[in-house]
This record gives structure tokens, C-alpha cells and sequence, in this order.
């Protein structure tokens, strides 16, 4: 008998990558959450909504979003902000739970950021044909605090580019569990997400979702 080391086992553990220099790629690592996390997220959604915005611009985004924390992210004709009150519904955003205060933080650490306490999760639901262009993270007011972005369900192939929206892009494939933290000297990259494949994830269904943690204020 010989023992198969490379076996579709090794698929099954965690894994740290580096993409570029302050981007850490931690394959598999919210899986032991995944239960957590989708029982949280049924109660966030149900209290704050997932809606489409629309861009200043005036386009529909193809991501349906929502968001938990103290502060949210919203777009609309007046441009991009934070908000501590959903305009939707002129409540408070949920509050961000715990388990999901803890698994940022703990991604944080992983990828070489401590003390990451974020303040905002922007939750973000692709349907089959969603995407999301090219852009940079650039509402937050400290651009030294990582950004940590979990991704669910269907799998998406996500870009990342350089400094400016002209610089060529890698692609990365990101599954269930998978979790990017990127920050340092990456924190400006422009990115985004090819639209998306249609499927059936067998947790999520036909949809991906990503959370997207920040420390926004
Ligand atoms: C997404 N994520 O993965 C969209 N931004 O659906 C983002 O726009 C993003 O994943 C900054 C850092 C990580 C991200
Ligand atoms: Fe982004």
C-alpha cells in the first residue's frame, strides 16, 4: 500500500499564500465557522435587508448589499460613505457579533496585522451574472488597518490589480471559507470580481457571499 500524501485530502486543510506584498491569501480558513457565520448572517439580513444600490453615476450595482457593525457602507446619488444609520429603514446597523469580531481578528493575525478591530462588515450577495468592477477601498479613514474578506458559497474569480485601474491584473480563484486580508503597502490596489458562474453551492445555493471587514471611522 502506498500512502498517498497528495490525496484530495490536502484540499481539505488550511492554507497561507501570499499574493503580493500585504495580501495574504488563508484558503479554507473560515470553515470551522461557517455554521456561525450563516445563522448570524440570517438575523443581520432580516433586520438590515440586502438591497441593490445605485452608484453616484446612477447605475444599479449587480451585488445586492447589506451591512453590519457600527458603521455601513451605502452609495447613492450623493457618492460613497459610512453611515451609522441604515437609510434604508433609519435604524442603527445590527450590531457586528461577536464570532464575527473574533474570526476577523484571528484572520488579521494570520496573515502578519495585529490588533485589527474592525468596525464594519459589509455583507455582499452575488447571484449568477453579479459582479463588481475594478475599484479601490478608499472610504476608510485609516488606510494602515487591513481589510478582511470572507468569502461563501459559490466560488468567484476575483482580480487584483495595482495602483492604478490601467495596471494589469492577477486572478485568483476564491472559494467557500476562503479569506483574503490585504493591507500594507496592497491596500490601495484597485479589484474586483468577474461575474459570477451559475451553480448550487450545497450550503448557500445558487449565490456567493462575501463579507468584507473594515475599520472604517
Ligand atoms: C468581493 N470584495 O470579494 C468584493 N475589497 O465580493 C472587495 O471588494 C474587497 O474582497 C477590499 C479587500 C478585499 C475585498
Ligand atoms: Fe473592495
Amino acid at each position: 500500500m502506498t500512502l498517498d500524501l497528495f490525496s484530495a485530502d490536502e484540499d481539505a486543510l488550511p492554507s497561507h499564500e501570499v499574493i503580493c506584498p500585504g495580501a495574504v491569501l488563508l484558503r479554507r480558513f473560515a470553515l470551522p465557522h461557517e455554521a456561525n457565520i450563516l445563522q448570524a448572517l440570517h438575523s443581520i439580513l432580516a433586520s438590515a435587508p440586502l438591497r441593490h444600490m445605485h452608484t453616484p453615476g446612477g447605475f444599479r450595482m449587480s451585488v445586492a448589499m447589506s451591512s453590519c457593525g457600527t458603521l455601513g457602507w451605502v452609495t447613492d446619488p450623493h457618492g460613497y460613505r459610512y453611515t451609522r444609520i441604515n437609510p434604508e429603514n433609519n435604524q442603527p446597523w445590527p450590531a457586528m457579533p461577536a464570532g464575527f469580531l473574533q474570526l476577523a481578528h484571528a484572520a488579521a493575525l494570520a496573515a502578519g496585522f495585529t490588533d485589527f478591530v474592525p468596525d464594519a462588515c459589509l455583507i455582499n450577495r452575488y447571484e449568477p451574472d453579479a459582479r463588481m468592477s475594478l475599484h479601490q477601498d478608499k472610504n476608510e479613514r485609516d488606510f494602515s488597518q487591513p481589510i478582511v474578506s470572507v468569502s461563501l458559497g459559490l466560488p468567484a474569480v476575483f482580480q487584483f490589480g495595482g495602483m492604478q485601474r490601467s495596471d494589469a491584473a492577477v486572478r485568483i480563484p476564491l472559494g467557500h471559507g476562503d479569506i483574503v486580508v490585504w493591507g500594507g503597502p496592497s491596500r490601495l490596489r484597485f479589484h474586483g470580481v468577474l461575474p459570477l458562474k451559475a451553480g448550487q453551492h450545497p450550503l448557500l445555493g445558487a449565490q456567493r457571499i462575501n463579507l468584507t471587514f473594515r475599520k472604517a471611522g
